[in-house]
């Protein structure tokens, strides 16, 4: 032991990690408290370098994309599985360093300086839930059970070392072969804490993950029970989309999901209000219902997408949003004449800057409450998010607390890490799907249907092209959508050849302006390039 005691350290580390991760994550699905994993993370995406984020975002994306794992889906767990890990190494080293310095000492360790080692361990903690994360429960207990948490973690770990190093002392072999007799006891007592810490974890995690998919499915049966929703406005459109092509409308489960934290913000609706202070004459402080009752709702099917997305990226979605237009609601505020930004703010932590006369100009600016006709969904911000046509997500806060307006500009969440001020949508077109399996016959030829989407903010599409292995662009046909702010769905249906062919798409905005097909990376403005797909065709039967 005497040799090697970080090593040690390190063992006693992980094996005492494994049980602190399983109880704080039981109080956690059981008491709502901050589980310090996730607590370390969220803070530390929020205080590092954006480009630092940045560049961890895009290798789990790599990682992700190379696993051929669906990002929208899995990006949040790998993160979470993340925290996770990064806090047990931080446990391993931790103890590895505090068996180190208990080596040094004269004396062996006492329980106080076990206590000592937990209160420091439990500090930085308690200063993260303090200042960053909405604490659900009173403080005081919270804090109270961090603290003694990482106190019990800092005893144990005390004790192991003590009962390692008593293993040297007592079987201190002077005169003959040294070592035998206490690696033996050494081992079975590691053995003992590795089980102790097993069945903790097993148990601890085993009951978090009962009571947590117990919560769910509560809160799923709460919903109300929603009929199909109105038919799309655009059900009779002769021009079907090709087999294979996404929904046009996302289904509400399936929507893309980005947030700046682990978990998303849980808002209690009855409570809340929305205040908007400032620079107006009329301060206000508004509750949902108001919002729903003293204001003009309005509709509108949106597409809304990441500005971290790839070409092609999974990060898109269509859905219809209902809210209030913020001039309505400024007509009653009433900006004074100084005022020039809005500046919201959101539960989470995230806040951006919405320019006063944008607003102005474009009353469909909207504070929304529902999505798909129902409440918008926890993880889709509850109770109250922004739209802003033609915007990349990232300048659209979820769980909005609140409003104040400002004379002054203040960079927003992401525009101060790097991305883009503006984050106007850049054009897009992807093919989601060459057919080879629905060919037809039409006129004597045989045709291939191709198909997929093409979005370019609120500009609109007015043309969508595609080519094959670089061949003519020819012109799509282009089903009408279901706005003038949603993505568009195309199909070419190709005298096809058999082979291995490649496939590209282009698109034009509405004002014929055309996609940029110079490739760049997300990173700022958002990700241009063409999209193409390399497909066999297989040669007809018949
Ligand atoms: N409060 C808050 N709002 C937010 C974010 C966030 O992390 N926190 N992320 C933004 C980003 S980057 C995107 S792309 C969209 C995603 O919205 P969705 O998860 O509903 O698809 O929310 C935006 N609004
Ligand atoms: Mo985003």
């Amino acid at each position: 032991m005497q040799k090697n005691t970080f090593g040690y350290g390190s063992l006693a580390g992980g094996l005492l990690a494994a049980p602190l991760v399983a109880l704080t994550g039981l109080a956690t699905s059981l008491l709502g408290f901050g589980f310090p994993p996730f607590l370390l993370f969220n803070w530390s995406t929020r205080v590092l370098p954006g480009p630092l984020v940045t560049f961890g975002i895009d290798l789990m994306i790599d990682t992700l994309r190379f696993l051929r794992i669906d990002v929208a889906n899995a990006a949040k767990s790998a993160e979470q599985a993340m925290a996770v890990l990064f806090f047990v190494l931080l446990a391993i080293l931790a103890a590895g360093i505090v068996f180190a310095m208990f080596s040094r000492q004269q004396t062996k360790p006492r329980v106080t300086s076990g206590l000592i080692v937990g209160a420091i361990a439990a500090l930085p903690f308690i200063a993260i839930d303090f200042s960053y994360s909405q604490i659900t429960v009173s403080p005081l207990v919270e804090f109270s059970w961090l603290v003694l948490v990482f106190l019990a973690w800092g005893v144990l770990l005390s004790m192991t070392y003590r009962r390692l190093s008593t293993a040297d002392r007592e079987t201190m072999p002077v005169e003959h072969k040294p070592g035998a007799v206490e690696r033996i006891d050494r081992r079975q007592f590691l053995i003992t804490l590795g089980l102790a810490s097993a069945t903790i974890t097993v148990v601890g995690t085993g009951l978090a993950a009962v009571i947590s998919t117990g919560r769910r499915s509560r809160q799923i049966t709460e919903q109300p029970i929603s009929d199909q929703g109105p038919p799309l406005p655009n059900t009779n459109d002769p021009i079907l989309p090709a087999p294979g092509t996404r929904p046009e409308y996302t289904p509400l489960e399936d929507h893309y999901k980005v947030f700046i934290e682990l978990q998303p913000s849980v808002i209690d609706g009855d409570t809340w209000t929305l205040p908007i202070t400032g620079f107006v004459d009329n301060p206000l402080s508004l509750t949902l219902n108001e919002l729903r009752q003293s204001f003009n709702a309005r509709e509108q099917y949106v597409t809304l997408s990441c500005i971290s997305g790839r070409i092609a990226t999974t990060l898109i979605s269509t859905t219809r949003w209902t809210g209030v237009s913020l001039q309505e609601i400024l007509t009653v505020a009433q900006p004074r004449p100084e005022a020039r930004y809005l500046h919201i703010r959101s539960a989470d932590g995230f806040y951006e800057t919405v320019d006063l006369d944008l607003i102005n100009t474009d009353e469909r600016i909207m504070l929304c409450y529902d999505w798909d006709g129902k409440p918008i969904p926890v993880d889709h911000g509850f109770p109250l998010r922004i739209w802003i046509p033609d915007r990349y997500g990232m300048k659209q806060p979820k769980w909005i607390t609140s409003i104040e307006v400002s004379d002054q500009y203040k960079p927003g969440y992401w525009v101060e890490r790097g991305w883009d001020e503006v984050a106007q949508v850049q054009a897009t077109s992807v093919i989601d799907t060459v057919a080879v399996d629905s060919t037809f016959e039409r006129e004597d030829q045989t045709l291939l249907p191709i198909g997929g989407i093409a979005f370019s903010g609120a500009r609109g599409i007015s043309k969508v092209e595609v080519r094959v292995d670089a061949g003519e662009w020819h012109e799509a046909q282009l089903r009408s959508p279901l706005s003038k702010t949603t993505w568009v769905i195309w199909r070419y249906d190709w005298p096809f050849q058999s082979g291995e062919h490649t496939f590209e798409v282009r698109c034009f905005a509405g004002d014929g302006t055309p996609q940029i097909a110079a490739e760049r990376s997300p990173r700022p403005s958002g990700a241009t390039g063409i999209h193409s797909v390399t497909q066999k065709v297989p040669s007809r039967e018949g």
